[in-house]
């Protein structure tokens, strides 16, 4: 498996999953949730909304995974994952490791070969960057997956520069 980091809209990626830092609402908000619904189109909402009906009536848990249709994505589908918001008082590091590995889990289901990630809770959530990265890079090097591609998409440049200082 090859682990790169990229700078930049996730949305633009071609892939056969980009992985969503959303909500358990399931209901779209703002960040990469917002643009993900935004490039995607109404197909994703609607695909959430079923979710939330049949599997997800109280929500999809933190540290969780669920895939949808990707819409108008240049991806086959798109994994929902609810990161935790970054508490001073608690260590939720096994939440935020967990959304990577279920991301993958649900990616090795589906067989994709290639995923897109952005650095789930490291926004709204205020997860700080160093340590975002570094459960997100240590995650994904330890989770045992079929996907050959692995890909952090990333926005802003001190996140970036979180992961790159991750990756060594
Ligand atoms: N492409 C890649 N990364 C992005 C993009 C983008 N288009 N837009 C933002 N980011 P956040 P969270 C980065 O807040 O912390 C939402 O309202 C952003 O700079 O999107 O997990 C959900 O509905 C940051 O580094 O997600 C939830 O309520 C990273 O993506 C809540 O925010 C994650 O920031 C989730 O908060």
């Amino acid at each position: 498996m090859g682990i790169s980091i990229l700078k930049g809209d996730i949305t633009l990626q071609h892939a056969d999953a980009i992985v969503n830092a959303a909500n358990s609402s399931l209901l779209g908000g703002g960040g990469v949730d917002g643009a993900i619904h935004r490039a995607g189109g109404p197909a994703i909402l609607e695909a959430c909304r079923d979710l939330r009906a049949s599997r997800y009536g109280r929500g999809l848990p933190t540290g969780q995974a669920v895939a949808t249709t990707a819409g108008r994505l240049h991806a086959r589908w798109v994994i929902h994952t609810v990161g935790p918001v970054h508490s001073p008082d608690e260590d939720r590091s096994a939440l935020l490791a967990s959304c990577y590995r279920e991301s993958l889990r649900v990616a090795d289901e589906l067989g994709a070969a290639s995923i897109a990630f952005p650095a789930v809770s490291a926004g709204v959530y205020r997860w700080p960057a160093a340590s975002a990265a570094q459960i997100a890079v240590a995650t994904v090097r330890e989770t045992p997956t079929e996907v050959d591609d692995v890909r952090f998409v990333l926005f802003n440049d001190e996140v970036y520069a979180a992961f790159e200082r991750a990756l060594g």
